[in-house]
């Protein structure tokens, strides 16, 4: 009984930690690189904004896409979910469908005035 009660305890612990929206920070070849969701992930549609700076100026010029995506598991096929993002008051925002719940493995794509592509790789749950 008591480790159903540390289980469920961690259980609700998982669930308010995954009702934050998703806000990761990170740095790609001198910029800064800022992921949010607009909400918590869920299965179905999820806004994502992305914000691009370089030494803390918006960068409004890049083409900014994602792919997202599930390995194959057992009885569950490979699931990739790609999109480009729209340039919308100094951010870009895409629209990403999760199929199902689990860990999705990202690559998150900026191509810069440069010509140059720049990739992060991290992955979300839900
Ligand atoms: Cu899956």
């Amino acid at each position: 009984m008591k480790l159903l009660k540390v289980v469920s305890i961690l259980l609700f612990s998982c669930i308010i930690l995954n009702a934050q929206p998703l806000d990761v920070k990170s740095k790609k070849d001198g910029y800064e690189v800022q992921l949010q969701s607009e909400k918590s992930l869920v299965m179905g549609n999820n806004t994502f904004i992305v914000t691009l700076q370089k030494e803390g100026k918006v960068l409004n010029d890049a083409k900014v896409k994602a792919k997202f995506f599930m390995p194959e598991m057992p009885g569950m096929p490979y699931m990739e979910q790609e999109a480009k993002a729209k340039f919308v008051d100094g951010k870009y925002k895409f629209l990403i469908n999760f199929s199902m719940g689990g860990t999705w493995q990202y690559h998150l794509m900026f191509k810069t005035a440069d010509g140059k592509v720049h990739k992060i790789r991290a992955s979300v749950n839900l």
